[in-house]
């Protein structure tokens, strides 16, 4: 008989891995002045917003699971350029954390980095796992940021969101920024743009968009200061008759928002990942509050 049994690590859903402290240690990470506005936030956001948003639920392929941003040619789609940077920068905590999946990191990222920027809290489940490059979905799923409302339509309705959804998500764009070396687009959308406000519906409807004058893809500025930006797909929501009540309600009640971003980031993480019904959902603590 054997003398010793072996000791074989958990498996990433065991429940053996203490995800709040996974998630303290991202929260760890996130500041920094030499990134941007001085937050890994807004990208790391953006990071698993375009892991999971290559989902397709006509055929189940896509979505959160899987991780396959990492390999080529999913990392050199278009859409996907700069996040390297994100996915490097969580490389320390991958590696404290061997168990945990990329997938499962990425994905709680983006709900740290919500979190921890003054956002709602965003119930999260881990168990996705991992997969290699062919498993990857083909390029042109997620959004094109020149186009109108029918390809907003066309891409988030093959998620399986709806209208309400779709303008919900794009509250996201209170944070961050483009930058010229990524997508050509340039400039923040709110001047907050490190904190989780309801601003990007207030700017939209409080501002006046004119389009910039110049030699990049066409954007938009505000007229006062030109210190803020909309990219068309932005300012078809005020222009659809069916987009545009969500916008208002979202002015005016940052309330309603945050439920509503909170349960379409959710849904948005949860796509494409096999379910029983019976794992665990957390509600993680933000590090202000423990
Ligand atoms: Zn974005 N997004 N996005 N987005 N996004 C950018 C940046 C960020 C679109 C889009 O083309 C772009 C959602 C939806 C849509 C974030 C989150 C979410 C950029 C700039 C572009 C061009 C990238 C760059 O240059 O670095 C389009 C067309 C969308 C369709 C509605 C949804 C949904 C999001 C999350 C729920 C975030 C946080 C950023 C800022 C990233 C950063 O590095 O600052």
């Amino acid at each position: 008989t054997a003398k010793t049994s072996p000791v074989s690590p958990p498996s990433p859903d065991s429940g053996e891995v203490n995800y709040q402290k996974v998630y303290n240690q991202i929260a760890d990470i996130l500041e920094d002045n030499d990134w941007d506005d001085g937050s890994w936030g807004p990208i790391f956001v953006r990071l698993a917003w375009h892991a999971s948003g290559t989902y397709d639920k006509a055929t189940n392929t896509g979505g959160s699971h899987g991780a396959t941003m990492r390999f080529a040619p999913e990392s050199e789609h278009a859409a996907n350029a700069g996040l390297k940077a994100a996915r490097n920068k969580l490389e320390s905590v991958k590696t404290a954390n061997p168990a945990v999946t990329y997938s499962d990191l990425w994905s709680l990222a983006g709900v740290v980095a919500i979190q921890e920027m003054g956002g709602p809290t965003i119930p999260w489940i881990p168990g996705r796992r991992d997969a290699e490059a062919i498993a990857a979905t083909p390029d042109g799923r997620l959004p094109d940021a020149s186009l109108g409302a029918n390809h907003l339509r066309d891409i988030f309705y093959r998620m399986g969101f709806d209208d309400r959804e779709i303008v919900a998500l794009s509250g996201a764009h209170a944070l961050g920024r483009c930058h010229p070396s990524n997508s050509g687009f340039d400039g923040p959308w709110t001047a907050s743009p490190t904190i989780v406000t309801n601003g990007y519906f207030k700017e939209l409807l409080e501002k006046k968009w004119v389009e910039k004058k110049w030699k990049g893809p066409k954007q938009y500025v505000d007229k006062e200061t030109g210190d803020l930006m909309m990219l068309p797909t932005d300012l078809v929501l005020i222009q659809d008759r069916s987009f545009r009540p969500w916008v208002e309600k979202y002015a005016a009640d940052e309330k309603l928002w945050f439920n509503d971003f909170a349960n379409a980031f959710h849904k948005l993480q949860e796509l494409g990942v096999p379910r029983n019904g019976s794992e665990k959902v957390y509600y993680f603590k933000r590090t202000d509050e423990q």
